[in-house]
């Protein structure tokens, strides 16, 4: 209800991607590698709470089962001796040029096959992590060009994929993170709403939800914050992916309020309001920093992202509430824009 505020409590993660080399499709890296429990501590010391992971980031998949087994264990103690914990579990069918058509959607069954089966040892990798959280990010689950996949089968396909996952383990929760392209021209379920009727359909719809990513959003023509209502009001949003983007080009993963401080401002006002985070969802970042950083400087992308979070949490706080509901009532939605941006500058 208006003016009746909640204060939400946030708990941050990033997953070990979010600190790279800075390597792009047009140049190699420049930066020195951190090693993985580098980012870990770094994690810990800047106080994230939680960690994000492809299936590969928290296991070499190379290795016996036996050997993955107590790997995991380890990675499991050492993450708690950090007060980290696992926040999802992401199959990555997308690096390994084998998934070069896509992994669950792609026209070869045994490619079809091995996408599951990689899909379900995540789900398993996830579990001996302590997370029932498995996010899906269908990257090359779309098309370069129309009529190399039947559209109607791909979809079909897609259902097919997380019912068996949803079968495989009773308890895993699916979070679809959607995003309308790229590295695809077009991918078949392009937003959270697609994934969401989708999710309607399978075995088990109060296991589907989505993460939100605001680039996503926005690649997809569409305000983030809307996109987080939408999923809010179904009790479908289990997850976020925070960072910010310059209108329609490549996926920029900028630093959250770094392009636009409004549009980051009411995504907080939203989760704030709906006391995001109080079934234990996390406030999650998917930010790369400037290909331009060195070495030393390359992780404050992480840092300032969280940064801008709790300084605009604190503008969003701010908002007289009775305030916004009269101007809501006078219709004199000019005056509350201005409101709402003079809270942003500080003048208010
Ligand atoms: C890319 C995605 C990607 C996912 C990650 C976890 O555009 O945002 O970074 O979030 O692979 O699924
Ligand atoms: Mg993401």
């Amino acid at each position: 209800m208006w003016g009746e505020k909640m204060a939400g409590i946030f708990r941050f993660s990033f997953g070990p991607w979010n600190i790279h080399e800075g390597e792009d499709p047009f140049g190699l890296p420049v930066r020195e590698s951190f090693d993985f429990w580098k980012k870990m501590e770094f994690a810990a010391r800047e106080g994230f709470e939680g960690i994000q992971f492809h299936d590969d980031d928290a296991v070499d998949l190379s290795l016996s089962f036996s050997e993955q087994e107590r790997n995991l264990n380890e990675l499991r103690e050492r993450l708690a001796d950090l007060g980290l914990e696992v926040e999802f579990i992401a199959p990555r069918l997308w690096v390994d040029p084998f998934y070069a058509d896509g992994g669950f959607t792609a026209n070869d069954p045994k490619v079809r096959e091995k996408a599951l089966a990689r899909s379900k040892r995540a789900v398993d990798i996830a579990r001996a992590l302590g997370t029932e959280r498995i996010v899906i990010w269908p990257a090359r689950e779309g098309t370069y060009c129309r009529e190399t996949k039947d559209a109607k089968l791909a979809v079909e396909r897609f259902l097919e994929y997380i019912n068996a996952l949803l079968e495989y383990d009773k308890e895993i929760k699916i979070l679809g993170e959607m995003k309308p392209n790229e590295p695809m021209d077009s991918c078949f379920s392009p937003t959270a709403g697609h994934f969401l009727a989708l999710a309607e359909n399978t075995i088990d719809p109060s296991r589907v939800g989505v993460l939100i990513e605001s680039a996503h959003a926005v690649l997809a023509n569409l305000e983030p914050s809307d996109e987080m209502g939408f999923a809010l009001a179904l009790g479908k949003l289990w997850g976020i992916h925070l960072n910010d983007q310059n209108n329609l080009k490549f996926d920029q993963d900028k630093t959250f309020g770094s392009v636009n401080l409004r549009r980051a401002f009411s995504q907080i006002y939203l989760l704030d309001k709906y006391n995001y985070g109080q079934n234990g969802e996390y406030v999650g970042l998917d930010v790369k920093v400037m290909r331009t950083q060195n070495f030393e400087q390359s992780l404050k992308h992480l840092i300032y992202s969280k940064e801008y979070f709790l300084m605009l949490l604190d503008k969003v706080r701010s908002v007289d509430e009775n305030k916004l509901e009269q101007l809501r009532a006078s219709r004199d939605y000019e005056e509350l824009d201005f409101y709402i941006n003079k809270i942003i500058l500080g003048y208010d």
